[in-house]
């Protein structure tokens, strides 16, 4: 096996993803103007495509092509953005930043900026539903499973409960389900689709779920344990925000050392759910890795 160069690959896998997400969204001079280029301006602020490269990434895992992984690819990212765009709302987190660049309800208002995250959501499932079909994995599959990702028992409902735990210290439990719901969840229907493109087998279909909920969640612990050991503004939020604020993280609940202990432990389970696929998941791996060593 060549060794790895995963800065490489990710960075051929960001040029590709971007190249597809150009085709996908509408000129910025297409009418009208002001919400395409809202759309354009959050969707190529700079963010790490890692749910695309997730999805490609499952894809190969399951002996399929990142082509035919390419519309789901473009629609997991689409939906990520609608949701940052969203969660930066002045009725949400009010962030001035957002991958380093100001939020887009800063650049086209608030009404264009909410309007350019639905219509990110709409693009997000005509693209998964252009997906070629296979034999095991319908489009309407796919479409369901993102649309419950998506929806009142993942994303939003997350969402709502942390907006509704802001300010309180929350059991472990009630943070860990808002981290599945709104951070896991997504990494894991990236695999997912992933592997529906390329046909994945009920078995490998298990095996992207574990992934993905194990590799989401060590994700979002990471982000937690990054809010306490690096200044927001490294992060490219507000300035001082989030070091102020009253916030239920893992350090906060279980100290910094039980978390980064923790965030490897759901990364070995992710390491070992990889192991249907042999040699083949030797990506998903180093991106399990990869999202493991932000730590530093
Ligand atoms: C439906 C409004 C709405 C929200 C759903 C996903 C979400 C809940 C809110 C988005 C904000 C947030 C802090 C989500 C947690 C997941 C997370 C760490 C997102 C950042 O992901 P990265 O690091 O970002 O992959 P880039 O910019 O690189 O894509």
């Amino acid at each position: 096996m060549p060794e790895l160069d995963l800065k490489t690959y990710l960075s051929q896998r960001v040029t590709f993803v971007d190249a597809a997400l150009e085709r996908f969204l509408p000129a910025a001079d297409t009418r009208p103007a002001s919400l395409h280029a809202a759309m354009r301006h959050s969707v190529f602020a700079g963010g790490k495509r890692l749910r695309p490269i997730l999805c490609l990434a499952a894809a190969e895992a399951c002996g399929g092509t990142r082509e035919r992984a390419l519309f789901a690819a473009g629609a997991v990212e689409c939906l990520h953005t609608y949701s940052l765009i969203h969660d930066d709302l002045p009725c949400m987190d009010d962030d001035d930043m957002r991958r380093g660049v100001p939020t887009c309800h800063k650049v086209y208002g608030e009404a264009v900026a909410l309007l350019a995250g639905d219509a990110l959501q709409a693009l997000a499932f005509e693209l998964v539903a252009r997906t070629p079909v296979t034999h095991r994995h319908s489009p309407a599959d796919m479409v369901t499973l993102l649309a419950r990702t998506a929806g009142s028992l993942h994303l939003v409902g997350g969402q709502v409960a942390d907006l509704e735990g802001e300010g309180k210290k929350l059991p472990l439990e009630d943070l860990r389900y808002i981290h599945e719901s709104k951070t896991a969840a997504l990494l894991t229907a990236s695999v997912k689709l992933g592997g529906m493109s390329a046909d994945a087998t009920p078995e490998q279909m298990q095996a992207l779920h574990d992934f993905g909920m194990a590799t989401g969640l060590a994700f979002q612990i990471i982000d937690d344990i990054l809010d306490v050991t690096q200044t927001s503004e490294k992060l490219g939020k507000s300035a001082g925000k989030d070091v102020a604020t009253e916030k239920s993280t893992y350090p906060a609940l279980m100290g910094l050392d039980a978390s980064r202990a923790e965030a490897h432990r759901l990364t070995d389970a992710a390491h070992a759910a990889l192991e249907v696929f042999g040699p083949n998941g030797v990506w998903l791996r180093a991106l399990a890795d990869y999202l493991l060593q932000r730590d530093y």
